[in-house]
């Protein structure tokens, strides 16, 4: 490990996000730093080391130092936080406010003083491990809904700074986030960048929506003007790295999982398949009834068709978290009971994290894809089901409350609280001729070929930059 830090003044792209993009990995009793796998760290990364720059954020553990230190071209900021922070700040403030309000309050989104001054004093020290790092010529990009105050802190100290923010979940109904106690707060803090991007058109306009109404901020389409400014809030839907996807579903070792997977399944079976963290918003266990509805209808049995649920563990501890696990693995366990057979399970259920050389074995060996949230910024796997569809088959079911909704028009639209809905569209999709499949995954294809993770990071720094003509 390098722990030289080059002269913050050169540095022209300071990335912000609550988690940094490396993790400590602990082998054979020594600790280092790793790269962690996951888009946002893929999209910055080449961007960082080409351009020089640097990466604010938690390092995801209680305590830890906070001094700064380079890893594979990125120098890395730590901003270190206690246990009772991280109670207030991450789990409190962040996954049981922000998290179910923004989510179209699919949980009661919990409202606490305590939570939300730790969330301010937090996004002040996040701001404050930033400052030192913006020079004239930098470019600060803010990532997510931890940080929705920092653009306009940071604004307070360098006025002339080029700061952009990207929402990754949803930004609400003008309806729902008018329930936040600290609506202006929070609506003032997004004003101080100078681009505000979010997953859909519909979601921008929903900020700009409760701005007009909560701030000072005035004007029309997608520009404001506030303090003195001008800001714009604008869709920049996120994406894949669509070659990585495309190598890895090409390769042999990725080809020999799915003969084995196909093999052990029994090759007459189809496959549906979901893959979620495990998570209220994604829709598992309605998903999870539609599944069990096909089998009570009859046309299907255990005999030709089973369904595998990757459900990763995520947010353990938490009330309604944990809730969401005991109604998934009560259901999947009614449904085995029900339909299942000796060798021919109904739902197979992975509680558990796969290498990503598994989790694209899945996405090929799988017939039909249901990715059923009931809200969602934009969802990814999507996206890399249809990425690792080299030959065209497979059939994706997609909620329409999913960002990824609004491009993948060619999938087959669900509405994810609608079982008998879903049940009916899955059955169907089990039918699909060859080449209807082959038709929707060829436009599917294009969809995300035309748009990948690296013209996603470069649309936004170029509308940030004044590279573009939005
Ligand atoms: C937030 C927003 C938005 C999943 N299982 C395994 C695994 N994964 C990877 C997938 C995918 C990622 O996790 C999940 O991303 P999603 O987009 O589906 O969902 P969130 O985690 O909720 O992400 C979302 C996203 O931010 C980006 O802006 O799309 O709306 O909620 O990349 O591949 N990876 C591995 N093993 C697994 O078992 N290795």
């Amino acid at each position: 490990m390098d722990n030289r830090v080059s002269n913050p003044h050169e540095r022209s792209l300071v990335v912000v996000a609550n988690r940094l993009p490396v993790r400590r990995v602990r082998k054979g009793g020594r600790a280092h730093w790793e790269t962690s796998p996951g888009g946002l760290v893929t999209a910055m990364h080449p961007l960082l080391r080409e351009r020089g720059g640097s990466w604010v954020g938690w390092n995801g553990a209680e305590g830890g130092s906070a001094r700064p230190f380079s890893h594979d071209g990125m120098d890395i900021h730590p901003v270190p936080l206690s246990a009772d922070e991280i109670a207030r700040f991450y789990e409190g403030f962040s996954n049981e406010t922000l998290w179910p309000l923004y989510h179209d309050a699919l949980r009661t989104p919990r409202f606490h003083r305590k939570w939300w001054r730790t969330y301010v004093e937090i996004n002040r020290r996040f701001t404050e491990t930033v400052l030192p790092l913006v020079g004239p010529d930098s470019v600060v990009w803010v990532h997510d809904y931890h940080l929705q105050l920092v653009p306009a802190m940071l604004r307070e100290r360098r006025p002339g700074a080029k700061i952009g923010f990207f929402l990754h979940i949803p930004f609400p109904a003008l309806e729902l986030y008018s329930r936040m106690p600290w609506r202006r707060e929070i609506l003032e803090g997004l004003l101080g960048a100078d681009l505000l991007g979010f997953q859909s058109r519909l979601m921008a306009q929903n900020f700009l929506r409760a701005a007009r109404r909560y701030t000072d901020a005035r004007g029309v389409g997608s520009h404001l003007h506030h303090g003195g400014r001008e800001i714009r809030s604008l869709p920049f839907p996120i994406s894949i790295d669509i070659n990585e996807f495309e190598t890895l579903a090409a390769s042999e070792e990725v080809g020999r999982r799915v003969d084995e997977l196909r093999a052990r399944i029994g090759p007459e079976r189809r496959i549906i398949l979901g893959v979620d963290r495990l998570d209220y918003t994604k829709g598992i266990d309605v998903r999870l009834r539609a599944f069990e509805e096909i089998l009570s209808r009859g046309r299907h049995t255990t005999a030709d068709v089973c369904m595998i649920q990757v459900a990763v563990p995520s947010r353990g501890g938490a009330a309604d978290y944990d809730e969401m696990r005991r109604l998934v693995e009560e259901t999947v366990g009614r449904i085995n009971g029900e339909y299942g057979e000796p060798g021919r399970v109904a739902v197979h259920y992975l509680h558990r994290n796969l290498p990503r050389e598994e989790l694209v074995a899945y996405y090929r060996a799988a017939d039909v894809m249901m990715v059923t949230p009931l809200r969602d910024g934009m969802n990814l796997v999507a996206k890399e089901y249809v990425a690792s569809r080299l030959d065209n088959s497979g059939v994706l079911v997609l909620s329409e409350f999913a960002g990824a909704a609004n491009e993948l028009s060619h999938a087959l639209l669900v509405n994810p609280f609608d079982i008998d809905g879903m049940a009916a569209v899955v059955e169907n999709s089990l039918d699909l001729s060859p080449r209807e499949q082959s038709s929707r995954m060829r436009s599917l294809r294009k969809t995300v070929h035309a748009y990948d993770l690296y013209a996603w990071a470069s649309r936004f720094l170029g509308a940030l930059t004044g590279d573009d003509d939005r």
